[in-house]
Order: structure tokens, then C-alpha cells, then sequence
């Protein structure tokens, strides 16, 4: 009786205060959702950079001093670079053997990993020499994208799945299926790990899902597609799909580009919801 009494005065609450505020109908005052709901977002550029049009990037991330590791993909044009934001330079260059698609990378520690399009394997350099090589094999399905949390590896495949490895033995951790509400979300490319999300671009369109790891649930949609435009607008008709998220986490500096991009952005979010 007690709860009733107070749902009724809640309810009375609410009505007031919606005709109060008559924009409000007093319904939706009540309605809210427990779960957090996934929220849309915009961009306002702040600052754009040179970025190497030859470049299919297929792994972008943030490297401290003003430096990118980036990995490319396209046969005998594959490759694993440092490069200077500022100017787009590229200040190391490993080149892959010919038959080799480089697909998406990370940093642990002093190590990238980086894994390969159409293959179960993948490679190690050292940060700071990329000839220092290792390969290893995964249990992925394909070689798409990767990030790290600083523990474990997070890995794509082109599905809706998103892996979680150990990064000595490979061994999946965990996997959980990227859904929008009830909808799986498939193609899911370049990774990034931000603030316990996992950042996904999603191959052919101009989004960014952010994604749950826990659960897989995409938490929000980045739209970019003011970007691809733009650049298709004043003439870069070779360009390929939005595709590299690096994250600069001591100056929260969020950086985008695309598959032979000739510019990469840095971007800040706006809801739009
Ligand atoms: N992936 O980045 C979406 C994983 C792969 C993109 C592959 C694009 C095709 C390029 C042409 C390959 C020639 C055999
Ligand atoms: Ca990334």
C-alpha cells in the first residue's frame, strides 16, 4: 500500500511538473530507460594533417611525441610505419614480403603486433626496429583489426565477432558478438581501445560503433561521412572506405583517417541526439 501511495504521488509529481513544462508529455517523464541507450554522434574537426595517399591503412595508433605507428595492406605494397603527425613523414618503413596484406595493429609494451588479411598469421616487431620480427598464428577466422587494453588483445575478423587474446598464446579469452539492439553488426575492421570501450570502424560505411566488450553491445555510432565527402568533393576520387582510429590518451587527442586518404583528422565528438 505503501509503494502504491508512492508511485501515485510520483505520478501526480510527474503530471505537475509536465504541465508545468508543456513540452514534456507527462508519460515520458516516467519512461526512461534503465539501460543506457545508444546515443549518436557528430564531429567538429579540429586540426587536419598530411597523410600518405599511397597509404591502404589497415591499423592506425597513437605512438607518444607527436608519432603514429600505421599498417598498410594491398599486395607487394604492404607495410609497418612510424610517422610524424605533424607532417605525414614517414620516419621508419618495413615493407612485407609481396604476397603478404598487412591488416590491423597494435602496441603492447615495446612490441607491435600487426595480422594479415586471408591468413591465421601474424607478426611481431619491436617499436623501436622493426626488423626484430616474430610471426605467430591466431584462432581468428580472418586477420582484420586489433587494440589492446594493455592486457589483453582485442582482434577482429570481418564478422560480427569481437575476440579477445591472450598475447602470448593466442588463446581466445573471450568473444562476444557485436549487436546494435538485436542486430549483429558485420564487417568489423580497425580497432581501438578507449576508456574501457572498443572502438570499431565498420568496413563500407563512414561509421565508428562503439562497442561493450563485456557484452558486445554497441553503445554509440560515430557518423563520419562528412569526411569521405568532402574529400571526394574537391577531387580525391581514388580514396578508399574510412578506416584507422588512433587514440592519444594523455591528451585525449582522437585521430581518424582512411584506406589511401591523402589527410588524416583530428576530431572531437558532438551528440546529436
Ligand atoms: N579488409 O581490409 C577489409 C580486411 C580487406 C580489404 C580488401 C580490399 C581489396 C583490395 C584488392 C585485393 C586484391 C586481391
Ligand atoms: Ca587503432
Amino acid at each position: 500500500a505503501a509503494a502504491a501511495a508512492a508511485l501515485a504521488l510520483l505520478l501526480l509529481l510527474a503530471a505537475a511538473y509536465a504541465s508545468w513544462r508543456s513540452d514534456i508529455p507527462p508519460t515520458a517523464l516516467l519512461a526512461r530507460p534503465a539501460a543506457p541507450t545508444a546515443r549518436f554522434y557528430s564531429f567538429d574537426l579540429v586540426r587536419e594533417y598530411p597523410h600518405d595517399p599511397d597509404a591502404f591503412t589497415q591499423g592506425l595508433l597513437y605512438g607518444g611525441n607527436d608519432t603514429l605507428f600505421e599498417s598498410t595492406g594491398l599486395y607487394h605494397r604492404s607495410s609497418v610505419r612510424k610517422v610524424e603527425l605533424p607532417t605525414g613523414k614517414v620516419l621508419v618503413h618495413h615493407e612485407m614480403d609481396g604476397d603478404m596484406f598487412g591488416e590491423g595493429l597494435t602496441l603492447l609494451g615495446n612490441r607491435l603486433f600487426q595480422v594479415t588479411w586471408l591468413k591465421n598469421n601474424g607478426f611481431i616487431y619491436d617499436r623501436h626496429n622493426f626488423t626484430k620480427r616474430k610471426s605467430f598464428t591466431h584462432k581468428m577466422r580472418d586477420g582484420w583489426g586489433l587494440a589492446t587494453d594493455g592486457k589483453v588483445l582485442f582482434g577482429s575478423d570481418g564478422s560480427s565477432k569481437l575476440y579477445q587474446m591472450d598475447p602470448k598464446s593466442f588463446k581466445v579469452m573471450k568473444m562476444v558478438t557485436v549487436k546494435y539492439q538485436d542486430n549483429e553488426v558485420p564487417f568489423i575492421n580497425e580497432l581501438e581501445y578507449i576508456d574501457g570501450e572498443v572502438w570499431a570502424n565498420v568496413w563500407q560505411t563512414d561509421c565508428i560503433a562503439r562497442v561493450s566488450p563485456e557484452n558486445g553491445q554497441v553503445l554509440s555510432w560515430i557518423f563520419l561521412h562528412e569526411l569521405r565527402r568532402n574529400l571526394w568533393n574537391s577531387g580525391n576520387t581514388n580514396i578508399d572506405v574510412l578506416n584507422g582510429i588512433a587514440w592519444d590518451e594523455g591528451n585525449h587527442r582522437l585521430f581518424v583517417t582512411g584506406k589511401l586518404w591523402p589527410k588524416l583528422y583530428e576530431i572531437k565528438l558532438r551528440p546529436v541526439d
